[in-house]
């Protein structure tokens, strides 16, 4: 097992790992910008090293520095949580080079993924369905066309760098094509420095549905079930909740056991999320493989006892996998506390917090870095804290979600905990009857 690890993150996630290193008995370092100086990982961690100034490029991105820190202090693994460096093949492969494990996937894994073309084809071959569409990166415009006008309008064109939604055109006719086309590419070759695109058929008002799967190094993968993360806006998930309330206990198994095909066909390793859309019929196609631990893991850590973090470092050590497909029993949600003013177009609300009061009692978890007198820095995410509830129902668990979100006291600045109350309290909500589209015509007013 490691000894040390070196936690290349920050906020509530260098602090979640930090806890679970705790509890394994393995020594944590922090790595932290100006901007954190006050923060928690930074107080409980065994080491900190200061890697620049607040300007992620110069601190939480700059790979030399952090591969530094991991020198001087002689860690032999970095864990790079979410976001950041998490996906970037080039980070995981000096990791390798500096004989430092990686606790995620390998580069050669983050780049076969991160293309999402290239992740279709894969997961296709390994027999996994896929949205009809081009096979790989599109050549020409006429190939587009001529591909479109065959399965039929509407498609969507998508970067293969992309994700988040960037360089991503809805196409209704032929007549469309072309200008998508362009600004499609201008787009993504800004964003990504990458301007392929290939073609789908354009699923309409689908859920998102993951499937959280575990894999280790001797080949063999399980999936600890689904996450519905329907409940965006702007390709910000605001709510995840699981078990979704759409899915039979014969599609889980359906999507659980695609899932595992996928990760078995490319020996994957350690904590993933395989992405899919669900449509009206109940039908699945393959979207994307995140080769992270997710923002919303602690929902499935709730229902199913696992700590994600812990199998994550056990994967990355050697240690086969324990688990076995689950099947659920208790339902949990999980609310994004951000930094944000969501009456005003949720713009981000950084400064000082000059009271807090966290919720607490049965069937209650919050994930958070924050506190009472803490100063959030406007150079990163806005998410402050996760509330996490348990219960036996799903309505168990939204009562418990309002009662939890009407204790949680953030003064000083702005939060979505206004929003997220109005949500629990919203009978379309409630009724587990909403799609990708659901807050789109939401009521922000008043909030
Ligand atoms: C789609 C789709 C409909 N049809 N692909 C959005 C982000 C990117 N990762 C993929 N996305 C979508 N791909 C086909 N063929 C609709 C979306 C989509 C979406 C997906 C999941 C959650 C929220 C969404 C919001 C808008 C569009």
């Amino acid at each position: 097992m490691f000894k040390k690890i070196l936690i290349a993150n920050r906020g509530e996630i260098a602090l979640r790992i930090l806890r679970t290193c705790r509890e394994m008995g393995i020594r944590t370092v922090a790595v932290y910008s100006t901007a954190d100086a006050n923060s928690l990982p930074v107080r409980f961690a065994d080491e900190a090293v200061c890697i620049g100034p607040p300007a992620s490029t110069e601190s939480y991105l700059n790979i030399p520095r952090i591969i530094a820190a991991a020198e001087i202090t002689n860690a032999d693994a970095i864990h790079p949580g979410y976001g950041f460096l998490s996906e970037n093949a080039k980070f995981a492969s000096i990791c390798e080079e500096y004989d430092i494990k990686f606790i995620g996937a390998s580069a050669r894994m983050i780049d076969q993924m991160g293309d999402k073309a290239s992740a279709k084809a894969t997961m296709k071959s390994a027999g996994v369905p896929v949205v009809p569409g081009s096979d790989g990166l599109l050549e020409s415009i006429e190939e587009g066309k001529a591909i479109a006008s065959e399965i039929g309008y509407p498609v969507m064109l998508k970067a293969t760098a992309g994700g988040g939604g960037k360089g991503m055109r809805l196409v209704y006719t032929e007549a469309d094509f072309e200008k998508a086309w362009h600004s499609a590419r201008t787009e993504s070759g800004a964003a990504f420095g990458n301007d392929g695109l290939y073609l789908e058929k354009f699923i309409e008002e689908p859920r998102h549905i993951e499937i959280q799967i575990l894999g280790d190094q001797t080949g063999k993968a399980c999936h600890l079930s689904e996450r519905d993360c329907s409940i965006q806006r702007r390709h910000q998930k605001l709510v995840e909740e699981t078990p979704s309330p759409i899915i039979t206990e014969e599609l889980r198994q359906k999507m659980g056991e695609a899932a595992i095909k996928g990760a078995e066909y490319i020996g994957y390793e350690g904590a993933g999320t395989v992405e899919f859309l669900v449509d009206k019929h109940g039908d699945f196609y393959f979207m994307e493989m995140n080769t992270r631990i997710q923002v919303e893991h602690p929902i499935t850590e709730e229902v199913t006892h696992f700590d994600l973090i812990k199998e994550q470092i056990k994967a990355a050590a050697g240690v086969p996998i324990s688990g076995k497909n689950y099947t659920p029993r208790h339902y949990a949600m999980e609310c994004r506390i951000n930094a944000e003013d969501p009456g005003k177009g949720f713009r981000p609300s950084p400064g000082k917090i000059t009271n807090m009061h966290l919720p607490g009692g049965r069937g209650v978890r919050v994930d958070t870095h924050v506190y009472s007198g803490y100063t959030i820095p406007p150079n990163y995410d806005s998410m402050i804290a996760k509330l996490i509830t348990v219960g036996e129902s799903r309505e168990e668990v939204i009562v418990r979600m309002k009662r939890a979100l009407q204790e949680f006291v953030i003064e000083g600045i702005k939060t979505t905990i206004p929003f997220h109350i109005r949500l629990m309290d919203d009978e379309g909500f409630k009724s587990g009857k909403f799609t990708t589209k659901y807050l789109e015509d939401f009521d922000f007013s008043e909030l």
